[in-house]
């Protein structure tokens, strides 16, 4: 299924024709032999060279450098030329290198029009918190073994060394042509789904692969439009050209149709957003601003807490028709768009809209050592149905975007830094728990004070973001639990009997259990969901430990093997632990493309300027936007 090497490695296995038989012949032509076999190889360490300087820049311009969209192949085979109209050459903007400098991003107009404007990022005060953030630990990896377990066998092995691993991995021609093979292998798969989408679902929202037909949820074309920055990264030019027509030529927002706000914040708004960062192409700014204006409505509350439902063609927003109540991710995880947008049009009325919110929030009572409720009142502003704390649905991105705005913002913003300091406690002294046998670390829930050791597969986003925190200078400990929680993710998927991990697992506490993991009869289900690939993504950035990439390396031949349509797509299925018959459920969620094919290709890339966790923050949909300039 793997699509071969590519052929400057195989290149390298080029010797002499024949063989040596030690002959007389042989013997008597050895001075022209041995001239010859100089050549060679100073021939063979030319081409060596070569190919180093060739693969060790494979980085976005190196993409789509070479012309608007006339380059080279990335896979160095053959030179091609991609048929574009015209317009689109002229259209679409030559990619930003990325390094730089990124206060240089957007139009100059804009530029100057942010400049004088007021600086509406300093809503929060800013304090001491006794952390060397200055001076922040690029990582806290120490020499001393540390223990992992595959399956059954328990694996002593070595603490990464990131400094060494960094270069190794990145001059060794083996390990680059083995990274470029499951890149290529990654974009086959984006190709196959896209190609499923394009033939049955092309401008609806998801596609239904096994119906070869589509689903709507808000009619916008939700699918595309995550996939676009996704297509941008992995190279995919003819996709993305095709893909940008439609969202010029065809959506439209003035539709009298009842979004989520927060679906279509970090999916629609996010991906617009992230694509215009990513190309320069001020068509994807100016739908974004649409969007986004067209969300404003939600936050027209007596609390200023937002509705979880908008008309975008009427400008009307409610809650949902059976309570008054929003869940707290949703209102929690919009900010990193809105306040993105306040900065790109010089317009404060998205940024203050969203971080009322998390002013709110932030003074609210009913929180247990920082760990929020699940869902909160539009109108009285206060947590309601309390008493049960989860890293899962509901809460999860609430705690990724306490981190992620405090990185956005130039780590100036405190209260969102003590928030997320004070949950990753409330996390460690309430929710982690071991398991038996094998004493896997995971992440549970308590429900009026009672434990529960109930995992869902979304509490995996945690591991990348303790590590982007650790990164960011924050306790050595959370790396440590970070690496903690992705060997249990991984566990999630490796036991299995598909190698996919199920919607929810149970976890065994008792002395005498037999299997760490139960699997419940309705939570067999896996819906191509990104987090595990997100988090051992982070990890293999910061540690350079090549077990992160072989365990997504499973995991995508795993999603090959029992998701995969062979017509086109990929679907979500009922039950991961019966691979003779998974159960298609008939649906490529949106985020598949968005996000989980995004992450493998970080991944496996080599590059840690493809998209450099320095310069961007990832929103919660995978959409990366930039870290804002110091100055502002
Ligand atoms: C995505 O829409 C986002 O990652 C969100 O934060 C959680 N749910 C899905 C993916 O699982």
């Amino acid at each position: 299924m793997l699509p071969p090497s590519r052929r400057e490695f195989v290149s390298l296995t080029l010797s002499e024709s024949g063989s040596y038989t030690n002959s007389k012949q042989w013997r008597r032509q050895s001075c022209w032999r041995l001239s010859r076999l100089q050549r060679s190889l100073i021939l063979l360490t030319l081409m060596l060279l070569l190919v180093c300087g060739i693969v060790t820049s494979p980085t976005l311009i190196g993409h789509w450098r070479g012309g608007a969209f006339g380059g080279n192949r990335d896979d160095g085979k053959q030179s091609f030329v991609v048929d574009l109209k015209n317009e689109y050459r002229s259209i679409l903007p030559e990619p930003p290198s990325e390094r730089k400098d990124y206060r240089r991003r957007g139009p100059p107009v804009l530029q100057n029009r942010l400049q004088s404007k007021t600086n509406v990022s300093g809503l929060w005060r800013e304090e001491n918190h006794g952390l060397d953030l200055k001076n922040a630990d690029k990582g806290s990896e120490g020499g001393k073994p540390i223990i992992s377990w595959r399956g059954a066998v328990i694996v002593e092995e070595q603490a990464s060394d990131t400094d060494t691993k960094d270069t190794e991995n990145r001059d060794d021609p083996a390990s680059l042509a083995l990274a470029e093979s499951r890149l290529e292998a990654v974009r086959e798969a984006f190709r196959h789904a896209w190609k499923g989408y394009k033939d049955y679902a092309w401008g609806h929202d998801e596609l239904k692969p096994i119906s070869k037909s589509y689903g709507e949820w808000f009619g916008l074309g939700l699918t595309l439009i995550d996939a676009l920055d996704t297509m941008w990264i992995l190279g995919l030019k003819e996709e993305f050209a095709e893909a940008r027509e439609w969202v010029a030529k065809e959506l439209s927002f003035d539709k009298n149709v009842d979004v989520n706000l927060f679906e279509s914040t970090i999916r629609i708004l996010g991906g617009l957003l992230s694509t215009y960062h990513l190309t320069r192409d001020s068509m994807f700014l100016d739908k974004a601003k649409d969007i986004g204006s067209r969300l404003m409505p939600a936050f027209n509350t007596a609390s200023k807490i937002p509705y979880s439902d908008v008309n975008i063609g009427k400008g009307t927003a409610h809650p949902p028709r059976w309570t008054s109540d929003s869940t707290v991710a949703e209102v929690t995880s919009i900010q990193l768009e809105f306040r993105e947008l306040s900065r790109l049009t010089g317009d404060p009325k998205y940024k203050l809209a969203v971080m009322e919110v998390m002013k709110q929030v932030h003074k609210l009572d009913g929180k247990q050592d920082g760990l929020v409720p699940m869902f909160i009142n539009t109108n009285n502003g206060l947590f309601s149905h309390q008493g049960i704390y989860t890293l899962g649905a509901r809460a999860d991105s609430y705690y990724e975007y306490l981190l992620k705005q405090w990185i956005q913002g130039g780590k100036t913003e405190n209260e969102l830094l003590d928030d997320y300091l004070q949950a990753v406690e409330g996390v460690k002294k309430n929710l982690v728990k071991k398991s038996t046998p094998l004493d896997l670390t995971f992440v549970g829930e308590l429900s009026h004070g009672h434990f529960s050791p109930k995992m869902d597969h979304l509490v995996c986003f945690l591991p990348g973001t303790l590590a982007l925190g650790a990164h960011y200078g924050l306790p050595a400990d959370h790396m440590e639990l970070a690496k903690q929680l992705i060997e249990t993710c991984y566990q999630m998927y490796a036991q299995m009997e598909t190698g996919l991990s199920p919607e929810i697992v149970h976890f065994n506490m008792h002395e005498g259990s037999t299997k760490d993991v139960d699997v419940k009869i309705a939570d067999r289900h896996n819906l191509l969901r990104p987090e595990t690939v997100e988090s051992l993504f982070y990890l293999y950035r910061f540690t350079k430990d090549k077990k992160y990439q072989q365990w997504g390396w499973e995991i995508l031949q795993n999603f090959n093997k029992y998701t995969r349509v062979p017509t086109g797509g990929y679907t979500s299925i009922n039950n991961v632990c019966d691979p003779a018959y998974p159960s298609p459920r008939d649906k490529m969620e949106s985020f598949f493309l968005g996000e989980t094919l995004k992450y493998f290709y970080l991944l496996f890339s080599e590059d840690p300027n493809l998209i450099s966790l320095d310069k961007y923050v990832f929103n919660t949909e995978a959409h990366p936007l930039p870290i804002w300039p110091q100055a502002e």
